[in-house]
């Protein structure tokens, strides 16, 4: 099965963020991934509209923005109309889950949700009849560079049966190394967020480390 890989855009060099987009396209990648944090949702704060901007200007990709803030369903429209393709909004920050899927979807975008560790999928399921892609956190949402929680597996397993009746693209992000993108694959995710554990180490190619993440 054909794997998305995604950069997290947090984890590039900002200093040279034009080259950083078009090095990634040119090695590519699926879909840029954007952390968009407000300090309150999550203890820390990383882009926003501006750098959506930006990385929309240098590719073609798609582009995703994954919203780590409260009631994310009155703010999605900044980042649609800063050219994202992608919308994925916490359900435990938005009271009106289906409400803002479905106006994401009016907006001619694709809806998302991305879950935490300690969401269960029971508290999920209606919300799948909206959604095009699901994004397990496999990490604590907030930062970078974390450990792989093992017991997020389990709902990556029974989010990889339910896409059978749903159809959407199942997606991991947190810790993403080469091995966790290998095994989930196998189980059957679909698409792999890359940040400092797949991706952004010093010393090799972008082109070199996406070509084998994409072949195992
Ligand atoms: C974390 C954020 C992620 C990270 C990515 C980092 O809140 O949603 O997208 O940027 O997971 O990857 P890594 O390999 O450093 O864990
Ligand atoms: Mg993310």
């Amino acid at each position: 099965m054909e794997r998305l890989l995604c950069p997290s855009m947090m984890c590039a060099n900002y200093g040279h963020l034009a080259d950083e987009v078009r090095a990634l396209d040119d090695a590519g990648a699926d879909i840029f991934h954007c952390d968009i944090m407000d300090g309150n949702f999550v203890p820390n704060f990383t882009m926003g509209v501006m750098d959506i901007q930006t990385i929309r200007r240098y590719t073609d990709k798609k582009v995703d923005c994954h919203l780590m803030i409260e009631n994310p369903g009155n703010k999605v429209d900044w980042f649609i109309d800063a050219g994202a393709d992608i919308i994925y909004i916490h359900p435990e920050s938005e009271r009106y889950v289906v409400k803002a899927l479905a106006h994401i979807k009016e907006r001619g975008v694709d809806a998302g949700i991305a879950v935490n560790p300690d969401t269960s999928v029971a508290s999920i399921t209606e919300i799948l009849n909206l959604c095009d892609y699901v994004m397990v956190m496999t990490v604590n949402p907030g930062f970078a560079g974390q450990s792989f929680i093992d017991f997020t597996a389990k709902k990556i397993r029974q989010l990889v049966e339910l896409k059978k009746e749903y159809g959407y693209k199942l997606m991991i992000d947190g810790h993403c190394t080469p091995q966790v993108v290998e095994d989930m694959s196998e189980m059957g995710a679909d698409g792999f967020i890359l940040g400092t554990s797949g991706l952004f180490k010093k010393g090799e190619s972008y082109a070199d480390m996406m070509r084998a993440l994409r072949n195992g």
